[in-house]
């Protein structure tokens, strides 16, 4: 029987479910959420997106008319959890503590299975792939709108399938969404990627002007403080998709992020190939992630550039 089939079982007519994914979302994030929801409310169950208020503006264009709840008007309220792309709970916003996690779909290794019924699978490029692949198991018939959510999923995650976790079922994921709808993917591309501001182009060059290279010119290290976002009028969301312009020179192998706030210091790594599992070296400094692309999170007290360095220098020096 397939997954989706056995949850659609459990699934409680009287419950709402309330459809969430991580803290500063991206296209997958939100995409599965979108498409999650409308799937839910197919079966006539109740079931809506809970958004974040750092939910990036190109994102919102994907919701249309998808039944979305707020974070902050969750409080009180009863019904059940489902977790979408979410690594852990700790990804996960904290206003969330007193309902249970029905569900838990994901594709980050190392997922802790922390809901009643949980689908994990990290040789997936995304959420989104996971949940085409539960979909057409289920013969669902796509609508335009959870169609295209999931589409910007599939390239955000894939990096317009150019990363290493593009397999022949992404493509065929893909493939699929265009044969049942009328999907045109160059308008979600457009509505996606083409949607930068002028200061967002500012801080790029900024972000590009910073790029240091060490480690034998292996490594791109870019480092931006709270005071560039204040001087070009931008916010931490509008760097994403920064860190691939670093990745994109010769003989770099790996590239890291790393955005200086009040009190805390967010790390982005990416690696170029997959023997370079940069979410090792995330994990030291308390973060996670996939093995090509991961993060971290740590006091900006006890944080140690050098030390980063260094961490990643000998995942190099060992491959
Ligand atoms: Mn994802």
């Amino acid at each position: 029987m397939p997954f989706l089939a056995t949850i659609a079982d459990k699934l409680q007519s009287s419950m709402p479910y309330y459809v969430c994914t991580h803290v500063r979302p991206d296209g997958d994030a939100v995409g599965s959420q979108i498409a999650f929801t409308r799937y839910l409310n197919s079966l006539k169950i109740k079931a809506v997106c809970v958004l974040t208020r750092d939910i990036p503006h190109n994102l919102q264009t994907l919701i249309k008319d998808t039944p979305c709840i707020y974070l902050e008007d969750m409080k009180d309220k009863a019904g059940a959890l489902i977790a979408l792309d979410c690594a852990d709970l700790t990804r996960l916003p904290a206003s969330f503590k007193n309902l249970t996690y029905f569900l838990n779909i994901d594709h980050h290794p190392n997922n802790p299975n922390f809901a009643k019924h949980n689908y994990v699978q990290d040789d997936f490029s995304s959420t989104c792939e996971i949940l085409i692949t539960l979909f057409k198991a289920v013969c669902w018939n796509f609508d335009p709108i959870a169609a295209q959510a999931l589409y910007a999923g599939l390239i955000t995650d894939t990096g317009n399938f150019s990363h290493s976790n593009v397999s022949a079922n992404t493509f065929a994921c893909a493939a699929h969404l265009l044969q049942c709808t009328h999907l045109k993917p160059y308008t979600i591309v457009q509505a996606l990627f083409e949607q930068k501001t002028l200061p967002q182009m500012r801080l790029l060059s900024l972000f590009l002007s910073r790029i240091q290279l060490c480690c034998n010119e292996q490594i791109a290290c870019i480092e931006l403080t709270q005071d560039d976002y204040v001087k070009t009028n931008t916010q931490h969301s509008d760097t994403e998709g920064f860190i691939a312009h670093a990745l994109t020179i010769q003989n770099v192998k790996i590239a890291a992020f790393i955005e200086y706030n009040e009190n805390f210091v967010k790390g982005s790594l990416r690696s170029k190939e997959p023997h370079l599992a940069v979410n090792q070296v995330a994990r030291q400094f308390g973060g996670f992630g996939h093995i090509c692309a991961a993060g971290f999170q740590c006091d900006s007290r006890t944080f140690n550039r050098h030390q980063l360095i260094q961490a990643l220098a000998s995942l190099i020096a060992q491959s």
